[in-house]
């Protein structure tokens, strides 16, 4: 049975959740693009428009971290570093993985589609 101080305290509480839901989105979404050593991934996909692009396009990890590089898109891709690092054709459902020691920032690209960008920065 539902008194009046508790659904007092109900409305109150729908009230605190609501005031912290926007702090708490904005939280994940910056979390997103900074991974732990373990978990760190870069996905390749594409917009509704068919832009084909890398997700995050900047990813922060610490040195030592290995990154994977996952094709959920239905095109070929290709991932080409500045340095020179290329891998493989990777068909849908593919991964590339890399594993960053040093500090510094990775510019990286597509090799067949030239507009796809994207960066590994290394702290
Ligand atoms: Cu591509």
């Amino acid at each position: 049975m539902w008194c009046r101080k508790m659904r007092l305290a109900a409305g109150s509480m729908a009230m605190m959740v609501t005031m912290l839901l926007p702090l708490s989105a904005n939280a994940a979404a910056e979390a997103e693009h900074v991974a732990d050593a373990a978990g760190a991934r870069v996905i390749i996909t594409a917009d509704e428009s068919l832009r084909m692009y890398f997700s995050p396009e900047t990813l922060t990890v610490p040195a030592g971290t290995t990154v994977t590089f996952a094709n959920e898109d239905g095109s070929n891709h290709k991932i080409k570093f500045a340095d020179g690092t290329i891998s493989e054709r990777l068909r849908h459902g593919a991964s590339y993985t890399r594993t960053f020691s040093a500090p510094g920032t990775y510019a990286y690209g597509c090799a067949i589609h030239s507009k796809m960008k994207g960066t590994i920065v290394v702290e």
